[in-house]
């Protein structure tokens, strides 16, 4: 008779899941017994680490991640499920619970109220209610985690379940992933948009996600409309080199409304209306233009401020919509009027700072000089994203990455999760990290596990000893005296070498460009510690971050 634990395993095994993203306890040592010798365990030191990690090589397999956490210490890991929810990541998130014979009495690492621990940032969490049900338990988890909106699912599996008899063997099966959009709805769409004087597009990260940037590319020519990507975007959603390629939205209401000023109608495909941040009062849109939304989460259609929705894929929409835009206005005359529209002129050349450090814009630009056009870039540096977006434009696709939420901590893990994927799918690019002194610490650990992996990470920290960013935001609130704002004498170069990685401290632009170039070279990560001087005015916290290229 078979165990649940073979039933189990050879169901994940059918699913293609054979990488488990880990921190083992006791209450997991059941389930990973015997470990079969045809699967992965990726050991992060610390449950935040293991999310994230497990969430960006989801995304950049484009396949679900398995998840092993311990019992109640799944908290640790809360603000990267977070992240992974809005990230719209699937992710089976699992994690021992004491023995059924004892939890009654709730003994040492009692789950008590396993389901209720991961919300609000799980589709669905569950505990079985009975040992056998537990392989068709990770099949109803993988089929939800799946079907749209994607996003982490948590389930809470009892230490003795695993030895059980199991009958039957798992029952496999398939979900579709995406949602076509009505079509009634969409040729009323279609109507408003060809019958728009001057349409712009708005378009979000689910279009990367997708795979959706030559039909992107295709809407937006054949419309003639610039566009802008939605603010905050947590992947590129399109071409930043295009002509029609406006920038990035800024992330505040008012100063977000201005930027489409002039526009009759505007549509926004595959990310929320919208993602603000600093509370600027105004008008969401412009007097007189008309929104439309195309998502395939009804909760964000749903919240939304203003506008008229459309549920469905952002890619298929698109695709759909295309077709539909017949007798659409002549592209060109349009995206002339509109090319020039939200360019920035070029940025000067940077010097150094006055107390003769670097500044970020400048190790941003030296880095971007010596990078393959296919290197992955993953952001968590918040008070230099203005400066790095507009040194590196992205223009291949699934080469950026960052978090959907702004809770820190999410992109040095990531960044490891990604060098993962893309040495098991052989594709190799190189990966490069920008994470900010203050980021840096949130799931530090996380550089073991790429030192143990042997990945290539190239890891730049730009130091300016505080957090910087919050010292812009306590202008912008008026509220001074705000204590905690500096972060000073952290030694990140021995941080690193104590978790396994290369590091140095390195304040010159050539060094800067060689130890880039050698780090994608090796196998094991690097990690830059560069000193940088805090910008010299305050952060424009209303600004768009996704600027285009000057
Ligand atoms: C987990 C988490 N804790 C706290 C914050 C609040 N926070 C936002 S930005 C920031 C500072 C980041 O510092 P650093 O990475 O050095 O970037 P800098 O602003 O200096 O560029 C902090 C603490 C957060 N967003 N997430
Ligand atoms: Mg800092």
């Amino acid at each position: 008779m078979q165990s649940v634990r073979d039933v189990t395993f050879q169901l994940l095994r059918e699913l293609g899941l054979t990488t488990i993203f880990g921190n083992v306890g006791s209450t997991e040592e059941p389930f990973l017994k015997n470990f079969p010798k045809d699967f992965r365990y990726a050991l992060a030191l610390q449950e935040a680490s293991v999310l994230a990690m497990a969430d960006a090589f989801a995304q950049a397999t484009r396949h679900p991640a398995l998840v092993n956490l311990h019992t109640t210490a799944t908290g640790n890991a809360m603000g990267n499920l977070a992240t992974a929810f809005q990230n719209k990541t699937p992710l089976v998130v699992t994690a021992g619970q004491q023995i059924r014979e004892m939890l009654l009495m709730e003994p040492w690492l009692t789950n008590v109220e396993a389901t209720m621990l991961p919300r609000p940032w799980v589709k669905w969490a569950y505990e079985p209610v009975r040992a056998e049900d537990i392989p068709a338990v990770f099949m109803r988890a993988v089929a939800t985690a799946l079907q749209p909106p994607a996003g982490p699912v948590f389930l809470s599996l009892p230490l003795g379940d695993w030895e059980k008899p199991c009958e039957s063997p798992a029952v496999v099966r398939t979900v579709s992933q995406r949602i076509a959009p009505d079509p009634l709805r969409l040729a009323e769409f279609a109507k408003a948009l060809s019958d728009a004087k001057s349409p712009v597009l708005i378009y979000g990260a689910a279009i990367a996600r997708g795979s959706g940037w030559d039909q992107a590319v295709a809407f937006a020519e054949a419309l003639g409309a610039p566009v802008w990507a939605a603010p905050a975007s947590e992947r590129a959603p399109f071409p930043e080199n295009h002509p029609l390629y406006s920038g990035g939205l800024p992330f505040a209401i008012d100063s977000l409304s201005k930027k489409l000023e002039g526009h009759d109608v505007a549509l926004v495909v595959g990310a929320p209306v919208f993602r603000y941040y600093p509370y600027i009062p105004g008008p969401y849109v412009p007097a007189g233009l008309r929104l439309l939304h195309i998502s395939d989460d009804p909760a964000e259609t749903a919240r939304a401020p203003l506008g008229d929705s459309l549920l469905g894929d952002a890619v298929l929409s698109l695709q759909a919509l295309e077709k539909s835009l017949i007798g659409c206005k002549p592209k060109t005359t349009r995206a002339r009027e509109t090319v020039a529209h939200g360019m920035s002129p070029h940025a000067p050349a940077a010097t150094r700072a006055s107390d003769g450090r670097l500044t970020a814009a400048q190790v941003f630009r030296a880095l971007n000089e010596v990078r393959p056009a296919n290197a992955i870039l993953i952001e968590e540096s918040p008070s230099n994203i203005p400066d790095l977006h507009t040194a590196w434009p992205i223009t291949e696709p699934d080469t950026f990455y960052t978090f959907a939420s702004g809770i820190l901590g999410w992109n040095l893990p990531a960044a490891v999760g990604i060098a993962l994927a893309e040495r098991d799918a052989g594709r190799n690019r190189p990966v490069i990290a920008i994470i900010g002194d203050g980021s840096f610490q949130y799931s530090v650990q996380s550089i073991w596990t790429a030192a143990q992996l042997h990945l290539p990470i190239l890891i730049v920290v730009p130091s300016n000893q505080e957090y910087c960013i919050l010292k812009s935001f306590a202008a912008l609130e008026e509220t001074p005296g705000v204590p905690g704002l500096d972060i000073p004498r952290l030694d990140v170069v021995s941080i690193a070498r104590g978790y396994g990685c290369d590091a140095e401290r390195l304040n010159d632009l050539d060094a800067i460009k060689k130890a880039a170039v050698a780090a994608w070279g090796k196998s094991k990560p690097t990690v830059l510690e560069i000193p940088i001087s805090p910008p010299s005015a305050l952060i424009d916290l209303t600004s768009g971050i996704r600027r285009p290229a000057g």
